[in-house]
């Protein structure tokens, strides 16, 4: 059902690695595709785009410009749906924006004692596209954790696409869409899409970045289009451990695991525990509570493959698993939040004490869903408003900071064979001479 691994076994490191390993679908049939797709997008533009999406999602479209939504579609989305909805969504987006807010990056600038000022000009990017998922893992919740950021940052224009198999719309997506000002709309999708995201066709400009999660052959095309624009990450199955001693409810920390077990079979939910007994009681509540799921048959399949109880002496034995996992979700369940807070270092987004359960991340705690994965919290971030910022420096010299320069320059450069150079850090040292003296 789940599997069981205690930190005393001999066998213990060698079944967490099988356990942890995952590597994506590596498909060389895949890989073709959308190299294909690429290059036929590239050289026919709307054409390939129209020709496409009516092969691969039976869009009845005849024109390229059939695929475009219109204001009026994504506000007419917004207002079809039920007002409970309606209004979740709506407290959901104001609760991102409020916390992106805090992200937000200003220049800076400082000036030296000789007059010299250096600084960091911070803006938005121009045109970023945003990639939504038309298939069975169409998430409103997405549209607005990468929309806001983006938003939040200043990002003028924000293009999203979302394919539309047989035609069928998503009208909480199209909402979730209008809610985060989102004007431009394209009912397309797959390598197709993020294409003419990246090369621009006769319809679509071109974006500078684009975000957003999606299958095999979006996230190759994404790989390949890294370079011509910014990507935000590939991301991995859905990740969530949970620490505990065992002072919450089992049944609580059973439901945890099921919530991002019901992702998708390929997903990661792992507990750690000081508390033998409590392991045992939260794989009763597995036990009974999971032929209640809808999702059952994804849910079992995935605790089974790849979901785990772990036994640990201490906490601090816990910490060091979870620095190795580098889970994309971290729920600390105990007592102690602070202390144990002092050994975690890699978790994408922690959830600290008994109510932090991820699903009010997911929605509407505040932060973006959009983490990082497969261990990457190692060495990346939540997607924030800095993903939508860019940065230049800042050097304006001085006349005395510029001499200074020259000096220090001038030797660096000849150290390094580049003669011009060191002559342009001093030919304005010599002309401010003849500058000044008013010849
Ligand atoms: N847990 C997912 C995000 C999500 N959950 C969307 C529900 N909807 C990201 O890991
Ligand atoms: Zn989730």
């Amino acid at each position: 059902m789940i599997n069981r691994l205690d930190i005393a076994d001999a066998d213990f490191a060698a079944r967490l690695a099988r356990l942890l390993h995952w590597s994506p679908e590596q498909d060389q049939g895949i890989e073709t595709a959308v190299s294909g797709i690429l290059a036929d997008i590239r050289a026919r533009g709307d054409e390939a785009l129209l020709d496409y999406t009516r092969r691969f999602d039976r869009v009845p479209a005849t024109q390229a410009a059939d695929l475009r939504l219109t204001k009026a579609d994504l506000q007419a989305a917004l207002d079809s749906l039920p007002a409970t909805e309606r209004t979740a969504l709506e407290r959901a987006a104001e609760r991102i924006r409020r916390y992106h807010e805090h992200q937000r990056a200003a220049s800076w600038m400082y000036t030296e004692a000789d007059g010299t000022r250096l600084g960091q000009r911070v803006l938005p990017l121009d045109r970023v596209g945003l990639y939504v998922p038309g298939g069975k893992a169409a998430y409103p919740s997405s549209v607005l954790m990468n929309a806001i950021p983006a938003r939040v940052a200043g990002v003028p224009e924000l293009v999203m696409v979302v394919p539309t198999p047989d035609g069928v719309r998503n009208p909480a997506v199209l909402a979730a869409a209008c809610l985060a000002g989102i004007e431009e709309v394209y009912t397309i999708g797959g390598a197709q899409a993020v294409a003419a995201l990246a090369y621009g066709t006769p319809m679509i400009r071109p974006v500078d970045k684009i975000v957003g999660p999606g299958n095999a052959y979006v996230a190759e095309a994404k790989r390949r289009v890294f370079g011509t624009v910014g990507i935000d990450m590939i991301a991995g199955p859905s990740e969530i451990l949970v620490v505990s001693d065992g002072s919450v409810p089992p049944d609580w920390v059973a439901v945890d695991l099921f919530s991002q077990a019901e992702h998708d079979e390929m997903a990661q939910s792992i507990l750690i525990s000081t508390d033998a007994a409590f392991l045992d009681a939260v794989a009763e509540s597995v036990a009974r509570l999971l032929p209640a799921q809808p999702r059952q048959a994804v849910i079992g399949k995935s605790l089974a493959d790849r979901g785990a109880l772990i036994r640990v002496d201490t906490l601090e034995q816990a910490a060091g698993l979870v620095n190795q996992v580098a889970p994309e979700h971290l729920e600390l369940a105990v007592r102690d939040v602070d202390g144990l807070m002092t050994h975690i270092r890699h978790a994408g987004a922690i959830f600290m004490g008994r109510w932090g359960c991820e699903a009010l991340g997911d929605y509407c705690a505040g932060p973006s869903h959009v983490l990082p994965t497969m261990r990457t919290a190692r060495f990346s971030s939540p997607l924030g408003v800095y993903d939508f910022q860019k940065r230049s420096s800042l050097i304006e010299p001085s006349a005395e900071g510029a001499d200074h320069l020259a000096k220090v320059a001038a030797t660096l450069a000849r150290t390094e064979g580049l003669e011009a150079h060191a002559q342009s850090a001093e030919f304005r040292l010599a002309s401010r001479q003849v500058d000044e003296s008013g010849a």
